[in-house]
């Protein structure tokens, strides 16, 4: 039985320019801290897959190269790496500048190339991004039959759309005669996939740098033996984005809303929190951000609440205004519950804006 360990797409040394100066330096040292945690997880494999966007760009600061170096020299089984778009192969690129460890195989070239592996009873294949896009690496690709548990390590994006991303087709996959190919480049797991008779995953991000990279993040521990593929999601330590949206209507105070779906347990993690709903009293957001900050390690409040307007009590009015809502409110009754509803009053609060000279709030 072979087990491997496949992570990637660490993006390390990313701007994280929304947190700002200090935390994002933070941010970028616990990426660094997180390759020991993965060293850790190596030693239960015999091989590790990395393919791709290890790094966020060629510009990696000295501490990231030193970090990556001791992560390097702490991984004793043979790691490969298929160079993406974001750490693409060049003769200047970090990979080329660093003093890598005999163990570690950089694919460098733009199409798959071999490195045998006897006392494992297989081979890995790989190959590397060579500027920031890519055409199909894997496109007319067949591993030779016969010789032992065929794996291949490749950044690119599965669709059947065009992408500049080394496109890889569902028939790429099953013409490709792989036990397994290790994929980075989509940042959410895609879980333990197959197509003919080639297993493929993607672990997704090591993570989250935004909001659109919620939830836990981690790798794949796996196992192959003969046809057969087993693969374990291990999430890694470290803060999550979370994404709330609170309705604050009809509550004491937004104050309240918000307290009462915070969880003591995201003390540490990063926060947008977007109030939404129909208020009497205006959310004062400033004291509202005071009040989070203690509660998450950084915050971002949006309000997207409005005004509570019972609009149409203004309709018996013996005015232009109470004759325009009186048609509305006709056609509202008429409507029925739904969206035709949700229109009808949206039309109403539009009209009685412009009426009034006013802004919708
Ligand atoms: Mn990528």
């Amino acid at each position: 039985m072979l087990r491997f360990l496949h992570a990637a797409d660490f993006h390390l040394d990313s701007p994280f320019a929304a947190l700002g100066g200090e935390k994002a330096a933070l941010r970028r040292q616990e990426q660094r801290k997180q390759l020991r945690e993965l060293a850790a997880l190596a030693e239960q494999a015999d091989l590790v897959l990395l393919p791709g966007d290890l790094l966020d760009s060629a510009r990696a600061y000295g501490e990231t190269r030193e970090a990556l170096e001791e992560f390097f020299s702490a991984l004793r089984v043979p790691v490969f790496i298929a160079p993406g778009n974001h750490d693409y192969y060049t003769l200047q690129c970090p990979y080329a500048r660093m003093e890598l460890p005999e163990n570690i195989h950089v694919f460098t070239h733009g199409e798959p190339e071999a490195v045998p592996l006897p006392e494992l009873g297989c081979t890995v294949w790989g190959a590397a991004f060579r500027s920031d896009w890519s055409g199909p690496l894997l496109r007319g690709f067949t591993a030779p039959a016969g010789g032992g548990l065929q794996l291949m390590v490749l950044h690119g994006e599965v669709t059947e759309g065009q992408s500049k991303y080394g496109p890889i087709t569902e028939a790429d996959l099953e013409a490709s005669g792989l036990n397994y190919l290790a994929l980075g480049h989509r940042h959410s797991c895609s879980g333990l996939r197959r197509s003919g008779r080639t297993w493929w995953a993607y672990p997704g991000c090591t993570l989250g740098r935004g909001f659109d990279e919620t939830g836990e993040k981690g790798v794949l521990l796996g196992t192959l033996e003969g046809e057969n593929c087993t693969l374990e999601f291990r999430p890694l330590s470290g803060r999550r984005y979370r994404d709330l949206e609170v309705d604050i209507t009809g509550a004491e105070s937004a104050e309240q809303a918000v307290l009462n779906v915070l969880s003591p347990e995201w003390r540490e993690d990063i926060l947008r929190v977007t109030l939404r709903g129909e208020w009497e009293t205006k959310p004062e957001t400033d004291s509202l951000t005071l009040t989070l900050d203690g509660c998450c390690w950084a915050l971002t409040l949006r309000d997207e609440t409005r005004l509570t307007r019972d609009i149409w009590k203004m309709a018996d009015e013996d005015t232009l205004r109470g004759a325009f809502l009186r048609i509305l409110r006709k056609q509202y009754e008429a409507a029925g519950e739904g969206e035709k509803r949700e229109r009808i009053t949206r039309a109403a609060r539009y009209g009685l804006a412009a009426l009034e000279d006013r802004e919708d709030v």
